[in-house]
């Protein structure tokens, strides 16, 4: 079984910077090599290099570049190393929210091939999970275009890399950057073996890059319908609670039902609190609850893959939550959270313009038709129990898990369970069997070590009405736990 986590990093990646003045509007000017460097200082910092199997850095191959990009394109791109700086100004400005520099093409391969080494050494199991700390990030980079700071799509290439070279069929891709990864979904939008998932900033498009496909509306086309799953955020200064409900009702039911191959995840820090461009408020530890959610996924076959985030305290404590947490390390306890983990509050920060229940509607019928419910008993688990836990914030879980004698397909269900519920109580988590037999005492052991759960394997869709039946036991028990909570507050 693979263990460990790999780090991917390697300082040329940090040479190459912004020549010119720029007017402040477009806000290149943010994309500094320091992100890198500070990243890895605090992983340094925090003891966390040395635990991990740090990996070289390779150059990507032009065969490689060329699975996402267009020959004409890489040509170009190829000829940016010889430029004057008038030369690469001229060049930059063909493109949106972008500039080169003599060393960026270089550095540009390095990103690539640096995210499909870590791939590779996941796929062949020489490690469990990692992550890659690369510059330029990639997920704006279109076929034929530079775009927000973006000059090959790091994260696209390895996707297809993966289904190329390890036969995959289904790959799942967790963009949590704060802007949409256009690139990425124009990439797979027809594509059903791979699952995109984007949150971003959007402002009824008043924010970058504007465009009307980063919607909720845009769900995938032909037989890639149903694969693309966008959640664009109306307001800014979103929390913990408002990403944790996203994943708990939007993004984990429909990756649970997917049963993905392997994991990659577009992580932008730019999403966490203190950035200029999100102005969101969610936490850096709010990065090692959303890892160790994806983590039962793919076997723990996760690949992280570093693209925004321009506040440098925040992002580089928001890398060291995310590797410490591939690494295993129990996530810090959130306190705090609101009702905003409910599912419908969370609807109305994505359809500002809707009433409730029109936007309930909407978006339900966009996840439907995209055939994105999940089977009943793990719908529970991630729209009943997570977010009632969550909620709760217990400093101690106790499981208590009864065999009904039969033989019964639960098994890996409770694996994925208490596998979950680690992220609760800084992972201080009890288990109590009642009656067993020798698979789920194996599952149970395993899981509360950190070893990664055998995947469920594809989930059928669920019943509506068992899923109403959730909604409405949620919202019941969420008013009794309200008033529990009252009642301590009285005794104390
Ligand atoms: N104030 C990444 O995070 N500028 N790229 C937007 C709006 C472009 C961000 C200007 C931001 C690109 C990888
Ligand atoms: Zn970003």
């Amino acid at each position: 079984m693979a263990s460990g986590s790999a780090l991917i990093f390697d300082e040329e990646m940090s040479r190459y910077k912004l020549l010119w003045k720029e007017d402040r509007e477009s806000a290149i000017a943010t994309a500094v090599p320091e992100r890198l460097t500070v990243s890895y200082e605090a992983l340094k910092t925090h003891g966390v290099t040395q635990r991990c199997k740090q990996l070289p850095v390779r150059q990507a191959t032009e065969q490689e570049i060329l699975l996402a990009h267009s020959e004409e394109y890489l040509e170009a791109v190829k000829q940016t190393p010889k430029m004057s700086v008038e030369e690469l100004m001229a060049f930059s400005k063909q493109y949106s929210d972008v500039y080169f520099h003599q060393n960026i093409y270089h550095c540009a391969k390095l990103a690539v091939g640096a995210t499909l080494q870590l791939v590779e050494s996941v796929m062949k199991r020489e490690v469990r999970n990692g992550m890659a700390l690369v510059r330029p990030p990639g997920h704006h980079s279109q076929r034929s275009a530079a775009n927000g700071f973006c000059v090959f799509n790091n994260v696209a290439i390895a996707a297809l890399h993966a289904k190329k070279n390890y036969n995959l069929n289904r790959v799942l891709i967790v963009d949590w950057d704060i802007h949409h990864g256009q690139g990425v979904q124009y990439c797979f939008e027809e594509d059903p073996s791979v699952l995109y998932f984007s949150w971003h900033r959007y402002e009824n498009q008043t924010f970058w890059p504007n465009l009307p496909e980063s919607d909720y509306t845009s769900v995938g086309k032909g037989k890639g319908r149903g694969f693309n799953i966008n959640l664009p955020w109306n307001k800014v200064g979103m929390t913990n609670s408002e990403y944790l409900a996203a994943f708990f009702h939007v993004l984990l039911p429909v990756a649970y039902e997917f049963d993905p191959e392997l994991v990659l995840v577009s992580a932008g820090f730019d999403s966490a609190i203190g950035d200029p461009e999100g102005e969101m408020c969610a936490i850096p530890e709010i990065f090692a609850h959303l890892t160790q959610l994806l983590m039962p996924l793919a076997a723990g076959k996760m690949c992280v893959v570093l693209e925004g985030g321009y506040n440098l305290t925040s992002l580089a404590q928001s890398v060291c939550q995310t590797v410490q947490t591939l690494l295993g390390d129990p996530a810090p306890r959130l306190s705090g959270l609101t009702a905003a983990c409910e599912r419908k509050v969370l609807l109305v920060q994505v359809c500002a313009e809707e009433t409730e229940e029109e936007c309930v509607n909407r978006l339900s019928l966009c996840l439907r038709e995209g055939e994105s419910f999940t089977a009943g008993f793990m719908h529970a688990v991630l729209s009943l129990i997570l977010p009632l836990a969550y909620e709760f914030n217990p400093c101690l879980v106790l499981g208590v898990f009864r065999d009904s004698g039969a033989k019964t397909h639960l098994t890996p269900v409770w694996g994925h369970l208490t596998s979950l519920l680690q992220g609760l109580a800084g992972g201080q988590m009890l288990t109590v069997l009642q009656g067993y037999d020798k698979d789920l005492l194996e599952v149970t052991v395993s899981a509360l070590s950190g070893a990664p759960v055998p995947p469920l394997g594809p989930l059928g869709a669920p019943k509506p009405a068992d899923v109403q039946m959730m909604e409405k036991q949620r919202q019941r028990l969420q008013k009794r736990w309200s008033l529990v909570q009252e009642c301590w507050g009285l005794l104390r």
